[in-house]
């Protein structure tokens, strides 16, 4: 039997266990369509490019699986490659499968339809890898790669790119060729006995948790129970550890009392984070750690970044936190409930009054909606939470505020993460501003009755900019923009959509919204919520 190789790549995906596409389809990219009925492979249309990649990222930020985007050579790319770049720099695993030109026709600057200088070229800087298949042979190895960099290594997007004469190709059927059983590796003995050592012997040591340990939260709980050991949160570590745990000290990191608490420990277990600005929240400042740092990270390059250790582990964060664990079984436990109590009482009575009244709002939300998954663009309530949210568990609080820090990723990002879990609450938090990047994703989630509450902070501009300008007495020009009225827009859409004035509406709102048949969005006007 013969089938084209896009046909035999739809398959493929299949058994690697990817459930969701997310693709507009163009001439370039039709070819990967035939296949699609003879899978279980669920296809949804965004209405832009960038809609599919942050939702694959959604989804993926959700269940720690990568979904498959199918996008169009040219146009399709130079549009996804901001949702890539999100996703890159949060370490969030994303396929995203690309046409190109004929392979005949490329670099040659024919003026060929979709035709860019060097699409790879492009790509491969906001990707893990970026593979042009040169034939049809070639793809159960080069997507055997991927899937071992999603499993085995510091995830991120992965791009492979088909030109039209590979996709069309007719090839004779055969069995895939997938690898059955990936396991990550482990840290050495050696390495396990050095950091044990260190923690053992250490006067005030400090955990910093970062988002390479959210598939670790058992584990991670484990050693600091073992260990009496206060423990950070980065924002991506959100929910690793119980809110009310003793040793808890949430994502406080820049909180001054914490920040002194990190730069003057004489031994810092650093896990699974780059300790970059995004993480730190420290970005007119440097972390100045005096003490031994011990970081483990899944990948080398990681461990060296923002912050020299004194120990490096390259291995899984999970598997690390085991080991010590184990090593640490005779150890003295550290008693850091009481400083832990006083650390977060002296933080959280230095914060700015609208920071913590974001992270209540934000309380309010989860009290509202049980196990929610607040989905964050770069907004204002969105930098309280970072700080003083908590979530109950791992993966349920993400933004685009950390890492590439890019607008309009809050509203598909949570579409993407309530496709994967439709059993869950999923809330989209958005500023007037960042909503208007992707709002026509509206449709696709009114399409799929995804039952999503669109919270809109509405402070009719860029809020954080201007505050940033009028800080350091630059004009606030290109700042207070018009706003439309969303409630309408949303109507248009399909949505159901309420603007609230009280604190009673906006929960009632957000009840109705969790069980309703279309998104909703909520217009929250920013100067009422703060009296709330
Ligand atoms: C793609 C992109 N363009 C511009 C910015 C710069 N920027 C960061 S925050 C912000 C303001 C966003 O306004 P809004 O979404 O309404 O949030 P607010 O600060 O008002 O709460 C801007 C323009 C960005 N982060 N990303
Ligand atoms: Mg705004």
């Amino acid at each position: 039997m013969t089938q084209t190789c896009g046909e035999i790549l739809v398959e493929r995906l299949e058994s690697y266990g990817i459930e969701i596409v997310f693709g507009i389809p163009g001439v370039h990219t039709v070819e990967l369509y035939r296949g699609l009925p003879n899978t279980r492979l669920r296809h949804i249309t965004p209405r832009h490019e960038q809609g599919a990649g942050f939702m694959a990222d959604g989804y993926a930020r959700a269940t720690g699986k990568p979904a498959a985007c199918f996008i169009i050579s040219g146009p399709g790319m130079t549009n996804i490659v901001t949702a890539m770049a999100q996703a890159y720099s949060d370490s969030v695993p994303m396929l995203v499968i690309s046409s190109v030109n004929n392979s005949h026709e490329l670099a040659l600057g024919q003026g060929r339809l979709h035709e860019l200088p060097s699409q790879r070229q492009l790509v491969a800087g906001v990707s893990v890898f970026s593979h042009t298949v040169a034939r049809p042979d070639e793809l159960d190895e080069v997507l055997a790669r991927a899937f071992t960099v999603f499993d085995s290594a510091r995830p991120g997007p992965v791009h492979i790119e088909l030109p039209l004469d590979v996709i069309t190709a007719t090839v004779t059927s055969s069995k895939a060729q997938t690898i059955a059983t990936r396991y990550r590796p482990a840290p050495s003995g050696l390495a396990i006995t050095a950091a044990t050592d260190l923690l053992k012997h250490a006067a005030n040591p400090i955990i910093v948790l970062g988002g390479g340990t959210q598939d670790a939260a058992p584990q991670a709980q484990a050693l600091l129970e073992r260990s009496g050991i206060r423990t950070v949160l980065t924002i991506n570590a959100k929910g690793v550890i119980p809110p009310a745990h003793p040793l808890n000290l949430g994502s406080r990191l820049p909180q001054p009392p914490v920040l002194q608490a990190i730069q003057s420990a004489d031994v810092v277990l650093a896990i699974g984070t780059e300790l970059g600005e995004t993480d730190t929240l420290l970005f007119d400042d440097q972390l100045n750690i005096e003490g031994q740092v011990i970081r483990v990270d899944i990948d080398p390059e990681q461990l060296t970044r923002n912050v020299l250790p004194t120990i490096s582990i390259c291995a899984d964060a999970g598997l690390t936190l085991q080991a010590l664990y184990e090593a640490m079984q005779d150890c003295r436990p550290f008693q850091h409930q009481s400083e832990v109590a006083a650390l977060r009482q002296a933080s959280d009575s230095l914060a700015p009054e609208a920071y913590f009244k974001h992270g209540q709002f934000l309380a309010l939300v989860a009290e509202t909606l049980p196990e929610v998954i607040i989905v964050g663009d770069s907004t204002q309530p969105v930098y309280g939470g970072n700080l003083f949210y908590e979530a109950a568990n791992p993966r349920s609080y993400f933004n685009s505020s950390t890492g590439y820090g890019t607008l309009g990723f809050g509203l598909p990002a949570a579409f993407g993460a309530k496709l994967a879990l439709p059993q869950r609450h999923v809330v989209s938090l958005i500023g007037d501003g960042g909503l208007q990047f992707t709002l026509s994703e509206l449709a696709t989630a009114v399409e799929l009755n995804l039952a999503v509450p669109v919270l809109v902070w509405n402070n009719n501009g860029y809020g954080e900019i201007k505050k940033y300008m009028v800080d350091r007495d630059i004009p606030a020009i290109g700042v207070d923009i018009y706003t439309p009225d969303f409630v309408s827009i949303a109507k248009g859409f399909g949505c159901a959509a309420i603007k609230v004035s009280s604190k009673v509406e906006f929960v009632e709102a957000l009840r109705n919204a969790s069980s309703a048949s279309v998104p909703t969005l909520i217009d929250i006007p920013e100067d009422l919520a703060l009296a709330w």
